[in-house]
């Protein structure tokens, strides 16, 4: 059985997300996700997830894709984590290209996948508040329109 790794935080799942697990799981027959902890995204990644790791954890693990889903706490485990759980191939997304290559020596193939270029969670975020935004400007535009005087 290949097995297969990949890293991240997985915050509002979205397509992007989606196209690397299955192109991930489609190098292997086993997957394993190891997912950002929320301390781990705040003390490390400066990362503040709307979504919490359990609730992060329980989508992942809805996905076909997804084998076993493990906590990412720190930057250095990837070294022993290739060894405890007989990892053949690791990927990620290729905003990290070259970023993970020293794994190699650890016996495991190294691959890097071309990103979904124009969706992430921050754009998600961003684009949510702008139209928020929009929609409260045209309610108290309205407002004052309306208000008997
Ligand atoms: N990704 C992608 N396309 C997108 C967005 C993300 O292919 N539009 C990929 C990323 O390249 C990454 C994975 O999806 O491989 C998870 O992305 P993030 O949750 O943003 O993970 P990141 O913050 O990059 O953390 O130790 C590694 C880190 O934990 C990676």
């Amino acid at each position: 059985m290949k097995r297969v790794i990949t890293y991240g935080t997985f915050d509002l799942l979205h397509y992007g997300h989606i196209n690397l697990l299955r192109r991930a799981k489609a190098l292997g027959d086993y997957l394993i996700v190891a997912l950002s902890t929320d301390e781990f995204n705040w003390n490390s990644k400066h990362k503040k997830t709307y979504f919490s790791y359990e609730q992060r954890k329980q989508l992942l693990e809805a996905i076909r894709y997804v084998d076993l889903v493990i906590p990412e706490e720190d930057w250095q485990q990837k070294r022993t984590d290739m060894k405890e759980y007989h990892i053949d191939t690791f990927v990620m997304g290729d905003d990290w290209k070259g970023k993970f290559d020293f794994l190699k020596e650890e016996g495991v193939d190294v691959v890097y996948l071309p990103r979904t270029p124009e969706v992430s969670s921050s754009k998600i975020k961003h684009d949510l508040y702008d139209a928020a935004e929009v929609a409260d400007s045209k309610t108290n535009h309205d407002d004052l329109n309306t208000d008997p005087q």
